[in-house]
């Protein structure tokens, strides 16, 4: 104790007196991954000041002082022995911290994104939302999570990449402003398909008790095979902003041990805790019922084992509008009555991703509204029938949603292949809400044709007509218009070249040179199945190029190639089909 005041003393003394004098040092802060022989350093006024010290949260966060610069700084990466400049940064960075600056990283010139408009709110919230403040997701900012432990646990879990093995490692987050370290938190390789390539997604949990701003429970999606890096991104934004119960999405530079993994797309993991914090203002008492969320990916025939994955795409890929309803009944999720055998709704095809707060998620109001759907007339009825509709789901839900995935082109919602959408029960209201998920298949990435999937005529879009729900909704005409009118308000207020454009533009800028990075990073998966995107979207797909082009990013503007259309092909073709079928001009 009195060495500890003394010491006090003796430091806020000799701080008194630099204070005075003409160079008061601050903190410096900066994120790199540098061999063992390697520090980081700062170069003021042609002067460099080696950063020795590490962060104990990261060996990744590099810290020191050095006088407070009167114009600018770099950041350099030093030869530890000698402190010779290996490399610095080729930009002058302004700030002028008082105390410390924030975390930085090493080759990027800005903490904060200032240039990223949000996009507009376009419809209220639906009143069933009532989502926890959070700052998990800071929309222009791209923190830095590292994850540390036993590389023999690392390894196999990308040496088993189609298997779900969890292991625990430790956890720094690093953000502009915060460093959170977390130990204990399991890891896993996750998704479905998207196995097969080399950058794989992860799924983690923290401890309980813990939290990342209000989330447990958080995904990070690798984007493989999205080029744009931006459809994650666009579509969650585009749900949020029609008020649909939707995770944010944000960005993340991902590290394990001692390797670069990339940049990720951090979204929060639809579980229990998802339902409390959407639904329920985070509340663990909240009383609410399950969560489902639609699989087409299982108990096709013969697939014994859930890591079939040659199986499961091989099936994944023919199943497109309603081939699944005549292959495989049984395992449909296209919301189509199966009788009234409830075993017949749990193979999976409605996973359930939260059990209501009291007793198991048992399938009965899906299997009560699929038999309701299955008693309504295929033909025009009046608005008389919405009343009884309205009993059974909160039909805004649904129409928003289902007018989502027509206005962001959506090959893989309940549309396209009855995959991915959620259904919440809302035991309150004794009905089901509806949203969507899962959102890289979109905006002009599709196996369908062109026409039927971008164009104007939304009646034509894949599984309109066929899929059993549409098929009765659109039956009372007060629905109809409703759901016309949102095709048309999501068009000219939203997604279309004068409002989405600047986004995409605008995160392209942010984006760039975080992609070149992650382009060039060597992938601790292995590509398992070469020929997986031209196997996903059938032949017309152009692999090689997809493969070998250095640099495709689907920037507004410049068109680069995508899977099918870029996204910057796609937005105006979109709009503009979708506007001139209703005889309607952008409203900006
Ligand atoms: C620094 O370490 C790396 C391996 O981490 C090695 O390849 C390199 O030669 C070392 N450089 C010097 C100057 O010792
Ligand atoms: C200021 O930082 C420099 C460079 O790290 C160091 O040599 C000096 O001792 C520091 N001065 C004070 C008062 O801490
Ligand atoms: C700075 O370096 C980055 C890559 O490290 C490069 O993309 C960028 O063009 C360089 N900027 C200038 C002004 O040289
Ligand atoms: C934001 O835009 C302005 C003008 O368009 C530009 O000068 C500035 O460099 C941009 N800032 C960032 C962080 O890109
Ligand atoms: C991981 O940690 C949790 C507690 O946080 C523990 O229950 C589990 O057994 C651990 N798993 C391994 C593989 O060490
Ligand atoms: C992590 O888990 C281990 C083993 O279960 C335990 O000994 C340790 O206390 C845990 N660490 C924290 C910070 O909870
Ligand atoms: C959530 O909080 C809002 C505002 O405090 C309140 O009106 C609402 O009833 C709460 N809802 C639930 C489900 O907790
Ligand atoms: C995977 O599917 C193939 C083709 O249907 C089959 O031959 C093989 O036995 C299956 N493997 C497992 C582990 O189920
Ligand atoms: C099944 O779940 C519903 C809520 O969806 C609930 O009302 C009902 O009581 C449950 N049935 C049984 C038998 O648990
Ligand atoms: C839209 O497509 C449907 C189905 O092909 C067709 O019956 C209808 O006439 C088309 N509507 C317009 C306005 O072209
Ligand atoms: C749009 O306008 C054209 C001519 O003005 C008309 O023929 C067509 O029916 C209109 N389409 C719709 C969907 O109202
Ligand atoms: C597609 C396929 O191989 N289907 C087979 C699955 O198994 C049943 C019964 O074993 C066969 O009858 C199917 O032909």
């Amino acid at each position: 104790m009195k060495f500890l005041t003394l010491k006090q003393l003796f430091v806020s003394g000799l701080i008194t007196v630099v204070a005075a004098g003409p160079t008061k040092n601050i903190t410096f802060n900066v994120i790199s991954l540098v061999p063992n022989n390697q520090t980081l350093g700062v170069i003021i006024d042609e002067k460099v000041y080696p950063l020795t010290k590490v962060n104990e949260a990261s060996t990744l966060l590099h810290f020191g002082d050095a006088p407070s610069p009167s114009s600018g700084y770099k950041y350099a990466i030093l030869q530890k022995d000698t402190n010779q400049v290996i490399e610095s940064e080729n930009f002058t960075r302004k700030n002028s911290p008082s105390k410390s600056t924030l975390n930085e990283y090493y080759g990027r010139s800005w903490n904060t994104y200032n240039n990223l408009t949000k996009l507009p709110l376009i419809m209220e919230p639906l009143p069933i939302i009532n989502r926890i403040e959070s700052n998990l997701h800071i929309d222009n900012e791209i923190p830095t999570v590292h994850f540390y432990g036993d590389q023999t646990q690392i390894d196999n879990i990308h040496n088993n990449q189609m298997e779900d093995i969890d292991v625990n490692l430790s956890m720094a987050y690093i953000s502009p402003k915060d460093v959170k370290l977390y130990e204990n938190v399991t890891i896993s390789v996750s998704g479905m398909s998207t196995r097969q390539m080399s950058k794989l997604s992860y799924k983690f949990k923290l401890p309980k008790k813990q939290d990342l701003f209000g989330y447990r429970r958080i995904k990070l999606r690798a984007m493989s095979i999205d080029m744009s890096y931006m459809r994650d991104s666009l579509g969650y934004a585009i749900a949020d902003s029609v008020g649909l119960p939707t995770t944010k999405h944000s960005y993340a530079r991902v590290y394990i041990n001692d390797e670069a993994v990339g940049l990720f797309g951090l979204v929060e993991h639809i579980k229990d805790e998802w339902v409390q914090n959407e639904f329920g203002n985070g509340s663990k008492k909240f009383k609410h019922g399950a969560l489902y969320v639609a699989d087409i990916n299982v108990k096709q025939p013969n697939t014994s084992s859930a890591t079939n994955m040659t199986k499961r795409d091989g099936a994944m890929d023919s199943i497109l509008a309603g081939k699944n309803e005549i292959d495989n009944p049984k395992a449909v999720s296209s919301l189509l009555y199966l009788g009234n055998n409830i075993s017949d709704y749990s193979l999976g095809q409605y996973a359930v991703k939260s059990d209501p707060s009291v007793g198991t998620a048992n399938y009965t109001r899906i299997m009560d509204f699929a038999k309701f759907i299955s008693e309504q007339p295929t033909v025009p009825v009046n608005d008389s029938a919405a009343a009884i509709w309205e009993e059974k789901i909160d039909v805004d839900s649904f129409l928003r949603g289902l007018a989502l995935e027509i206005v962001i082109s959506d090959m893989d919602g309940y549309f396209g292949m009855s995959n991915n959408y959620m259904l919440y029960d809302d035991i309150k209201n004794e009905r089901l809400v509806l949203s969507e998920q899962d959102l890289d298949l979109t905006m002009g990435v599709s196996t369908f044709n062109i026409s039927v999937m971008h164009g104007g005529n939304y009646t034509q879009f894949p599984g309109f007509t066929a899929r059993p729900l549409t098929s009765r909704l659109f039956q009372v005409p007060k629905f109809k218009k409703q759901f016309e009118n949102y095709l048309i308000k999501m068009t000219k207020e939203l997604v279309n070249p004068v409002v989405l454009g600047p986004r995409i533009d605008q995160l392209f800028g942010m984006l760039s040179e975080d992609v070149s990075w992650d382009l060039a990073l060597p992938r601790l998966g292995k590509s398992l199945m070469p020929d997986f995107v031209s196997i996903l979207f059938g032949n017309g797909s152009d692999y090689t190029s997809f493969t070998n082009s250095p640099f495709h990013f689907a920037v507004y503007g410049p068109t680069m190639l995508n899977i099918s259309m870029a996204l910057t092909e796609w937005l105006p073709l979109r709009s503009s089909n979708l506007l001139s079928f209703f005889n309607e001009t952008i409203s900006q």
